[in-house]
């Protein structure tokens, strides 16, 4: 199981987020949902996200600068590394 800390940063309409939620909620691996209103975008969320779009996914590993996914597919393709690191 991994040790990351996951952050999942959410709309709680966007069938994109859903998928990242369901294979993290069948993998049974932890984490923190955050829900942004797309139409007042917060800055940090400006900030992290490289799109504008949800879902991100942030990682954070220990004290470790946290990784920031994005792109549902793409962060599908990478839960194993997810979830094994
Ligand atoms: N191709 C992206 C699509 C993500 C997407 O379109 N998310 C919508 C919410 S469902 C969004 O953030 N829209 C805000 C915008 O387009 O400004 C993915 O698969 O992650």
């Amino acid at each position: 199981m991994s040790q990351s800390q996951l952050t999942l940063v959410s709309h709680g309409l966007c069938p994109f987020v859903q998928r990242v939620a369901i294979m993290l909620l069948e993998k049974g691996v932890p984490f923190q949902r955050i829900e942004v209103d797309l139409k007042v975008r917060p800055d940090w969320f400006i900030t992290l996200s490289p799109t504008g779009k949800v879902p991100l996914l942030k990682v954070q590993k220990g004290d470790e600068k946290a990784n920031v996914l994005f792109e549902s597919m793409a962060i599908l393709q990478q839960a194993k590394a997810i979830l094994v690191s």
